[in-house]
């Protein structure tokens, strides 16, 4: 298969002001995009060409960096959108609720370590809440890896590059993640996700 950049869920200006359309405007149209471009041309030619996404995720890490590089982060961002809505944030759907309070001990401490594992995420990266091994878990990572190539299942992830909060926070990166916790993440589409991972 090769990659193609989906239109966002959204308008460019509907996750403002926690997310500008200046922000979604560079971060889609630009950095989104340009991972598919490079990631299309690196594919070319390798034993990839006609794997599934996951695959060529799975497969490149560790052998092809610039080739893992771009489709880690492809598959990153398709998710990031669906991990966004307008006046996100809210109630969370019961049996993720429930998972989430059984592992973490209640909802504030799974916040904050979320929070605190992007804040702790030093340079470019990605903080992530997984379903590894029947449990939730939190981690982060650097770059454009995620928890696939660490056998466990994202569910939710926010992008703690640069380019994804400087024009709205400047080098304000908590303020940041407090609001993408607070009043951006889409539950509906982690919980489906949740779902999956079994
Ligand atoms: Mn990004």
């Amino acid at each position: 298969m090769s990659f193609t950049l989906p239109d966002l869920p959204y308008s460019y200006d509907a996750l403002a002001p926690y997310m500008s359309r200046e922000t979604l405007e560079y971060h889609h149209d630009k950095h989104h995009l340009a991972y598919v471009n490079n990631g299309n041309n690196l594919l070319k030619g390798t034993e990839f060409e006609g794997k599934s996404l996951e695959e060529i995720v799975k497969g490149s890490f560790g052998k092809n960096a610039p080739l893992f590089n771009n489709a880690g982060q492809h598959y990153n961002h398709l998710h990031f959108w669906h991990w966004l809505k307008p006046n996100g944030g809210g109630a969370i759907p019961g049996e993720l609720e429930k998972k989430l309070v059984e592992d973490f001990g209640s909802l504030d401490k799974f916040k904050e370590e979320f929070v605190a594992a992007g804040v702790g995420q030093f340079g470019s990266g990605w903080a992530w809440l997984a379903v590894k091994d029947g449990k939730l878990v939190v981690t982060k990572t650097p770059n454009g890896e995620n928890p696939l190539v660490h056998g466990a299942t994202p569910i939710l992830g926010v992008d703690v590059w640069e380019h994804s909060y400087y024009i709205d926070y400047r080098n304000r990166r908590p303020d940041y993640l407090k609001a993408f916790v607070e009043h951006l993440v889409n539950w509906e589409y982690v919980a489906e996700l949740y779902s999956k991972a079994g």
